[in-house]
């Protein structure tokens, strides 16, 4: 047998909101199976996908954000990182380096001193546990690569990093080497997912997510985290289409009127945009109907939690 020994593991990224995990994810993949958004605090509990270097097989889990969490649904999805990261074989720390360069150069927003100050709370996290992790800095696109090398010594210097890697996630640069250096760091073993399976998101969440990312595009200044997505009835048909009824969940009156929007338009554009994916997706026909409900607890319900697969008591 000249067979090549297959190899097999986990591999988690964490990093502060918005630094561009999920997106990387995908790019690994090579398959959307995570929604990305310009939101911060997007992803909201652990999201699998599967990606193939030869013979080794690497499961991705890609996580929430990591910040200083005050809701109850911000620690659950804050623990579920950590707990991402402590089940995986690896773990890289993604860092968006524009965020840390605005800081030293000048011109930072608001939500680049959050995302410093969350880089900050992730390497102490980790100098607790005692783990080294891969460093990748992302959104290495559109900067001048002399500018780096400070923040990577800044960054490396914690001690808490074994390499470093410059990406750039959305256009791809630099993700095929750190993708074959996952590989490496995969122990051997037989592959954990059937060769063709990329993603293993339940359908109805699956669809749930693509929703959610469609509010998010849409109308992420007035909707500051208030909304969920439950499917509620998901029906094969006869005629080989599928039927998927969703209700979007929304604390406020005023919410359920933006997402809504001026003669129903907002809600139509979210519905043809999640029903367009969908059908790509699931590769067959979609009829989607959407309802949008006024429900001010969502966030403090147990069921919510158990559907994600998020600890509700943390
Ligand atoms: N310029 C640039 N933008 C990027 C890059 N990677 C991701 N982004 C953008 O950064 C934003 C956040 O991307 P996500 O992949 O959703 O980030 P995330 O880390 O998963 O965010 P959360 O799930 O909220 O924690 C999106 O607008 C992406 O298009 C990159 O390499 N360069
Ligand atoms: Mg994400």
């Amino acid at each position: 047998m000249t067979e090549q020994k297959t190899r097999a593991g986990f591999a988690a990224i964490i990093g502060a909101p918005n630094a561009g995990k999920s997106t990387l994810v995908n790019r690994l993949v090579g398959a959307k199976v995570s929604i990305v958004t310009q939101k911060v605090q997007t992803t909201r509990f652990p999201v699998r996908g599967v990606a193939l270097e030869g013979a080794v097989q690497i499961v991705l889990v890609d996580t929430p954000g990591i910040f200083q969490p005050r809701r109850r649904l911000d620690r659950a999805m804050v623990r579920s990182a950590w707990s991402g990261a402590e089940g995986a074989e690896t773990v890289v720390h993604l860092v968006d380096v524009q965020s840390e360069l605005a800081i030293r150069e000048g011109g930072a927003k608001a939500g680049d001193h959050r995302s410093a100050d969350d880089v900050q709370t992730i390497i102490s996290g980790l100098k607790a546990s005692g783990r080294q992790v891969i460093l990748a800095l992302n959104k290495i696109d559109g900067i001048k690569r002399d500018s780096l090398l400070a923040v990577t010594k800044d960054l490396f210097d914690t001690g808490v990093y074994s390499e470093v890697f410059m990406i750039s996630a959305s256009k791809g640069e630099g993700v095929d080497d750190l993708k074959k250096r996952l590989a490496e760091l995969m122990p051997e073993g037989p592959w954990l997912y059937p060769e063709e399976q990329t993603a293993d998101l339940p359908v109805r969440l699956l669809a749930a997510e693509i929703t959610r990312e469609k509010i998010y595009l849409r109308v992420h200044e007035e909707l500051p985290y208030a909304a969920s997505v439950e499917t509620t009835a998901f029906e094969e048909r006869q005629d080989g289409s599928v039927r998927i009824e969703q209700t979007i969940l929304v604390e406020r009156d005023g919410q359920r009127a933006i997402v809504i929007g001026k003669g129903g338009q907002t809600l139509k554009w979210i519905g043809e945009a999640s029903r367009t994916e969908l059908t790509d997706i699931l590769d067959r026909k979609v009829h989607l109907f959407l309802h949008v409900k006024v429900k001010e607890n969502w966030a403090e319900e147990r069921g919510t939690y158990s559907d994600m697969g998020l600890d509700f008591d943390v």
